[in-house]
């Protein structure tokens, strides 16, 4: 009998359940697409692990040899609902059916005007709010510096250590981390200043401490007068999954009022669930003027959106804000599904019952693993922080060694941080129980073998 008979054609909640490995990984089908890849594809195009999928659904992915991994990455964050979720599947199919494009900017559709009413409900905050659609995350940042500049008439932005906001001219240089995302591609754009992070792992400092560190830096190097916005991610993304003591965005959020910056929450990763919570900064009680949003808004299909104070996105001249695509009405009705399926499924509760668990295992790993400085995160935005035991140095060799461990046993991880050295755990929200924590018992495996 041959493997592929076992690889199933459609993937979705209804895909077994179950860590399967029935060839090395990468296996061999696997391994043939990758000599053709690296024939066609450009080498700066990189991928975590060359297991080349066929389906996904729940919390795996099943590759093109059949075996079947278990996503603790979900795609970066994006498939929050899971792989093909059926909410997202039927209305996505429906609408490529019913038309596929016609540009927003020439003649509008209702899906369209959907997303951004039901983005101004979910985001924190009862003022009147509007929102722009588009395409990616950095498109999204570089268009919320836009209508914070117009709203303001300044030009400053600040941005904090270990931020990422994306690859494109201005968000690379909002990005904290040269290699990979920078290196060779500058010059970068101008008036983008960095300011310390609150990284309680790193600096010990509580979050009014860390604010006015932050603070002290924008006033003196920059001139609040000067300031359009202060951009910053609730919950560090790819700089490492810190969460900034507690009071520090408050603070920041304070300063930006009292000044008229504009503070824009970056929630592309932490937003639409992941943290247990609609928007991280939720968490803190903060009401951010922006908000950024792509990733897990529309379960897959690329879809990203800067929503925040009427007032603000309105200073934008008409024709101002756009492009061909943003607002792709497949896109829409597949957040539409997303949002729904968030809704119905409870993912909010769904993301702190994988905190309780995630950080359960890990902890008592970290009892027995000395190399885990430090378990943190939000909702199902978990990570470890490797380091040399006992120290505050990061170990990016032994977190590779976890992660590259965990991929053989068919564990999908994703590493992080300006260090290299932060283990991160982001599975589907809808990924069982069971699976979680055959996943946690692998790392441990592994672990066991490294340290
Ligand atoms: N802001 C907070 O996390 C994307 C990038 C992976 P795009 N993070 C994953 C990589 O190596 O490219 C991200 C984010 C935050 C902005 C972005 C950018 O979103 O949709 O990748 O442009």
């Amino acid at each position: 009998m041959s493997i592929t008979q076992d690889i199933p054609a459609v993937g979705g909640p209804e895909l077994p359940q179950e860590r399967r490995l029935v060839t090395e990984i990468p296996g061999p089908a696997s391994r043939a697409l990758h000599e053709r890849r690296t024939a066609a594809v450009a080498a700066g195009v990189g991928s975590v692990l060359p297991v080349y999928v066929a389906a996904a659904g729940g919390g795996v992915v099943v590759d093109v040899d059949g075996n079947s991994l278990i996503d603790l990455a979900s795609g970066i964050a994006v498939t929050t609902v899971g792989n093909a979720a059926p909410e997202v599947v039927s209305r996505v199919s429906a609408q490529v059916a019913a038309f596929t494009h016609t540009c927003f900017m020439v003649a509008p559709y209702d899906g369209y005007v959907e997303v951004c009413e039901r983005l101004a409900d979910l985001t924190p905050g009862e003022h009147a709010k509007k929102a722009a659609l588009f395409n990616s995350g950095a498109e999204a940042v570089e268009n919320a510096v836009k209508v914070a500049r117009v709203h303001t008439g300044r030009s400053a932005v600040v941005v904090v250590d270990h931020a990422y906001h994306g690859r494109t001219n201005l968000t690379m240089a909002m990005t904290a981390k040269n290699m990979p995302y920078k290196q060779g591609f500058g010059p970068f754009a101008g008036e983008v200043y960095r300011a310390p992070m609150s990284y309680p792992f790193r600096d010990g400092l509580d979050g009014r401490t860390a604010a006015a560190r932050t603070i002290d830096v924008v006033d003196k190097q920059v001139g609040a007068e000067n300031v359009a916005c202060l951009v910053i991610e609730p919950v560090l993304g790819e700089g490492g999954f810190v969460v900034p003591a507690p009071g520090y965005l408050a603070a920041l959020a304070d300063y930006c009022r009292d000044h008229g910056i504009v503070f824009v929450a970056d929630e592309i990763q932490s937003g639409m669930c992941r943290t247990g919570a609609w928007f991280a900064c939720e968490h803190e009680g903060v009401v951010p003027d922006l908000v950024t949003v792509a990733k897990g808004v529309a379960g897959g299909l690329p879809l990203a959106a800067v929503v925040g104070r009427a007032e603000m996105m309105d200073s934008v001249h008409a024709g101002g804000l756009g492009g061909t695509y943003g607002g792709n009405p497949v896109a829409c009705a597949a957040a539409l599904g997303a949002i729904a399926t968030m809704e119905q499924l409870d993912l909010n509760a769904r993301a702190r019952e994988v905190e309780a668990l995630l950080t359960g295992r890990l902890r008592e790993l970290a009892a027995t693993f000395p190399p885990i400085g430090e378990v943190r995160g939000r909702g199902a935005m978990i990570a470890i922080e490797v380091v040399e035991p006992g120290t505050t140095n990061p170990d990016a060799a032994t977190a590779s060694r976890l992660s590259a461990g965990c991929h053989q046993a068919g564990v999908l991880t994703l590493t992080c941080g300006t260090y290299g050295n932060i283990l991160r755990f982001l599975p589907p929200l809808v990924a069982p129980d069971a699976l979680l924590h055959e996943a946690m018992d692998v790392l441990a495996e592994v672990a066991s073998t490294v340290g």
